[in-house]
């Protein structure tokens, strides 16, 4: 059922022992965002934890360190955060919890799979949204929690940079740092800093790509020997596709990745000016105007990237 905020913040107030839940694959907006509210929940008194996330990455585990529950222990009150579908749930979470009382999101696609749903759309990560009932429950930010929240808005704005990012998100990331949020460090711990095996998959991106229609439309094919030969992480190959796209003059860019089992190619597609759902809905795929994808299966790596180069010339002519 949706609710409101006042109703999402008299229902924490009311409630102990609660087990917050982040995606699949978690991201800096579902860690951070879950890492704050469970802090602000323990400074009021409360008893609160995370529930485990097997896809947790060393890339944001310091914001959550402390905070695991143990999957023996039987939860109270169960609330899912930046999860817009019960189908995004980690498989141990999905297994446990046949009923979700709580959900928080932002995403316009949020499903009412709970309980109680709160989704605000508007907000750019849901960061904003725990940030502002950190306060209705009358807690302040300490410094852990204002680098969870800060942490949260960041990354979901690639460092405030999408179209999302508001004048609030702004006035969330000033309270954070007057809270003593280090935004210098985070900021380049999240958008500068690489690991190698990051650098040479973004040089391989670029000096492998195929061009189409003078420069406008690009296309690049990372194989899975290539990954592995890197032994690259999921960490390292995460948003490669937003790379073509920063090329001056591409309006469309296409990054194919094989899949780990070898039997298929997903595809990452960004557009600027151009609707690549629709394109990516011709391969059975979806997503945004601006960043969808698809996966390609049943084709050899010269056959994939001949039918994406031939639907960004399609895209690109019309
Ligand atoms: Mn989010």
């Amino acid at each position: 059922m949706r609710t409101t905020f006042n109703q999402i913040t008299e229902l924490l107030r009311g409630q102990d022992d609660i087990v917050i839940l982040t995606h699949k694959r978690p991201d800096g907006d579902t860690l951070g965002s879950a890492a704050a509210l469970c802090r602000g929940l323990r400074r009021l008194g409360k008893r609160a934890h995370l529930w485990p996330n097997p896809d947790l990455t060393p890339r944001f585990a310091a914001l959550t360190e402390g905070l695991w529950a143990d999957e023996n222990t039987e939860a109270g009150y169960v609330c899912a955060i930046d999860i817009a579908d019960r189908a995004l749930l980690p498989q141990n979470a999905d297994a446990k919890f046949p009923e979700i009382d709580l959900a928080i999101d932002h995403h316009p696609s949020f499903k009412d799979y709970a309980s109680y749903g709160y989704c605000r759309p508007e907000a750019a990560g849901c960061g904003e949204i725990i940030y502002d009932l950190l306060l209705a429950l009358g807690c302040t930010l300490d410094r852990e929690m204002a680098d969870a929240v800060y942490t949260a808005i960041a990354t979901d704005t690639g460092c405030f940079c999408f179209s999302n990012t508001t004048d609030y998100t702004h006035i969330v990331a000033a309270a954070c740092m007057a809270a003593g949020a280090d935004a210098a460090t985070i900021n380049y711990n999240c958008f500068r800093l690489k690991t190698r095996a990051r650098v040479a998959l973004e040089g391989h991106i670029y000096s492998e790509m195929q061009m189409v229609r003078e420069g406008r439309g690009a296309a690049a094919l990372l194989t899975r020997d290539y990954i592995e030969g890197l032994q690259a992480t999921d960490d390292d190959c995460d948003n490669l596709g937003s790379l073509l796209t920063q090329i001056d003059g591409v309006k469309i860019g296409a990054l194919l990745t094989e899949v780990k089992s070898r039997d298929a190619f997903k595809v990452s597609m960004r557009g600027r000016g151009i609707d690549v759902s629709a394109v990516c809905a011709k391969f059975g795929g979806g997503g945004h105007a601006g960043a969808a994808g698809c996966t390609l299966t049943g084709m050899t790596a010269e056959e994939a990237r001949s039918a994406i180069t031939a639907a960004l010339e399609e895209a690109l002519d019309a």
